[in-house]
């Protein structure tokens, strides 16, 4: 079952039934702390920051097509080798971006259900974890799921783009 959908609020709501539209099993939980960034839904959840999901919004200079990585809530990206396995560099897309292709703000990004289909690149250290935490649309919002299930709904490419040190 996904969860009591009903008590969500809209914008997690619709994350949560895209979720089940795609077949991924979860639940959608609105939290009474912020988890706006990795560290806060970390500390709201009682788990270890690298099993947090960041939902990061590049762009290639000048172009429209969003870039999503989804990166462990402990490292940084890194643009050489994001920049590689891209084939281009890629810059960080500013927040009014990230809010016109996704329909999201910062903080609440979700891996998936944006208005804009996104090219997706997954980092391997996520798939050490059962289970990783991903934002559901709202910087109180995240859910549960198994990272090689992410990766598929998502038709990720499974990349090396974290840095080697947290
Ligand atoms: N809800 C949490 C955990 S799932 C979350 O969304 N984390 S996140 O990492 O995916 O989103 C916050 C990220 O947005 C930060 O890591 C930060 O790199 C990025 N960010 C914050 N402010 C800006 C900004 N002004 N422009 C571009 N990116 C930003």
């Amino acid at each position: 079952m996904n969860g009591p959908m009903e008590s969500l609020g809209a914008r997690a709501g619709a994350v949560a039934a895209e979720l089940a539209r795609r077949g991924v099993v979860t639940e959608v939980r609105e939290m009474p702390a912020s988890t706006r960034t990795a560290a806060e839904a970390a500390d709201a959840l009682g788990c270890e920051v690298a099993a947090i999901v960041k939902s990061l919004v590049f762009r290639a200079p000048g172009r429209d097509e969003p870039v999503l990585v989804l990166a462990p809530g402990d490292r940084r990206v890194d643009e050489e080798r994001l920049a590689e396995v891209a084939g281009g560099r890629l810059e960080r897309a500013d927040p009014r971006f990230v809010k016109e292709r996704t329909g999201f703000a910062i903080g609440g990004v979700p891996p998936l259900g944006h208005r804009v289909t996104c090219t997706t690149f997954l980092d391997e250290r996520l798939l050490a974890h059962e289970v990783v935490w991903a934002a559901a649309g709202t910087p109180r919002s995240v859910f549960p799921v198994d990272p090689r299930i992410l990766a598929e709904v998502t038709s990720a490419r499974i990349v090396a783009v974290a840095d080697d040190d947290p």
